[in-house]
């Protein structure tokens, strides 16, 4: 019998069976079960089992000691410990928007959680050009919840720095600090860049002095502004949808920082399944269709954001200094100068970077693939070079429109 208490090792699919029938009490005894590790992200092993005489399934993930992606990361399993205690967070922060989870074990650095696969991952289905109405609605509350409730708005200072040492996320933030702030804004040796780009992003990016100096100054801010408990890494991958409903996932990358971060990556992803509806929907009315939806999508994100943030504040601030006359307003307005800078970040380091997204890179047309790309990465330049001129979902549906107009 394979002991789970003693020592940490990744498992297979068997060991996991073995796992959830001695180490949860989740299945029935008599349970007949199955188990298909569908991991497909950087980082994680993803075990899905099924119970299919009582028709009850379950997730366990596993953080590896490595990243799949690549073993040059070595990562401390503990991820899982915070993926597992913000999730508990969330789930009461934001009650309906994450999974529920069931058990965390220290020793295998795996955590049970709710099985989503009603839902689909909305990359995959916004790849398909399937449209979510509620989508905005939803994640803008998802935000608000999270990033107002856990700021020192709202949080008892002691309390909130208390937090702020329970998600101390030291090697995955160094991630971030590489392939979302550095690598991407010079020739490094780890980026991956299309061919059709190249030149681009040598120009636009590499030798442009002024840009990079704005990008210090993000990485800096990323790495000492605990304003908020973030997801950390809020990409359309991480994110499950179905018609009615909303599901946040994958928050290992979770600590705090500038509450922007989260939003910002929202908006980029969506701009990444923009490029790709312009550039492989063939039929006129049908991408018309999309592209409309998704604008209205970034536009509605933002707006919502606003309004229900401000509300929020009003109902929920505790802090003395919070009701003094246009401090809100300050405070959001910051907050949309970082999502403005953060959208930029994440597109131009999705495009030029090591972590690339399908939605571009299964574009299969070379010059419509490359077009893609220039459009991410100009109007990342502007998200970032402008980001204090964003007030509106309104600018930063704009800048996306002008750069489309350029190629
Ligand atoms: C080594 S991990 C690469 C990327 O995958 C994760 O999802 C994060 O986005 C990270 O930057
Ligand atoms: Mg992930």
């Amino acid at each position: 019998m394979t002991v789970f208490t003693s020592a940490y090792f990744t498992m297979t699919e068997q060991e996991a069976i073995e796992y959830a029938k001695t180490r949860l009490n989740y299945f029935a005894p008599d349970a007949e079960l199955d188990c298909r590790e569908i991991g497909d992200g950087n980082l994680n092993y993803v075990f899905r089992l099924t119970d299919h005489k009582h028709k009850k399934s379950l997730i366990i993930k596993q953080a590896g000691p490595v990243a799949r992606i690549s073993d040059e990361f070595k990562l401390s399993p503990d991820r899982n410990r915070i993926e597992y205690e913000i999730l508990d967070l969330q789930n009461k922060l934001a009650s309906g928007f994450v999974p529920q989870v069931f058990n965390y074990d220290p020793v295998m650095n795996c955590t049970a959680m709710e099985d989503l696969s009603d839902y689909t991952i909305m990359r995959t289905a916004l790849m398909q050009h399937e449209k979510f109405p509620l989508f905005a609605d939803h994640i803008s509350t998802f935000l608000v919840n999270t990033l107002l409730l856990t700021s020192d708005v709202v949080m008892g200072h002691k309390e909130k720095k208390e937090l702020v040492k329970k998600f101390i996320n030291p090697e995955l933030c160094e991630i971030s600090e590489d392939l979302v702030f550095t690598e991407p804004f010079y020739d490094c040796v780890r980026n991956e860049v299309f061919e059709g780009t190249r030149e681009f992003a040598k120009k636009e990016i590499w030798e442009d002095p002024k840009l990079q100096l704005e990008t210090a100054k993000l990485k800096f801010e990323f790495m000492t502004n605990s304003q908020s408990l973030l997801h950390g890494d809020l990409h359309t991958g991480s994110i499950f949808v179905k018609e009615d409903s909303t599901k946040i996932i994958d928050p290992e990358f979770a600590f705090y920082g500038p509450a922007g971060y989260d939003v910002g990556n929202v908006i980029a992803n969506l701009i990444f399944a923009y490029v790709n509806a312009k550039y492989t929907i063939t039929e006129d009315e049908a991408r018309t269709d999309q592209l409309g939806y998704l604008e209205n999508t970034i536009e509605d994100i933002i707006d919502l954001f606003q309004t229900k943030f401000l509300q929020a504040w009003d109902e929920k601030a505790t802090e003395q200094t919070a009701s003094y006359e246009g401090f809100k307003e300050y405070y959001l307005d910051t907050i949309l100068r970082d999502t403005a800078a953060v959208t930029g970040l994440e597109l131009c380091r999705r495009i030029i970077g090591l972590a690339s997204v399908k939605d571009v890179t299964s574009i299969e047309d070379k010059t419509r693939r490359a077009a893609a790309e220039m459009i991410c990465l100009a109007a990342g330049k502007l998200f970032i070079m402008d980001r204090k001129s964003f007030k509106t979902g309104a600018d930063f549906v704009r800048t996306l429109k002008d750069c489309e107009k350029r190629f």
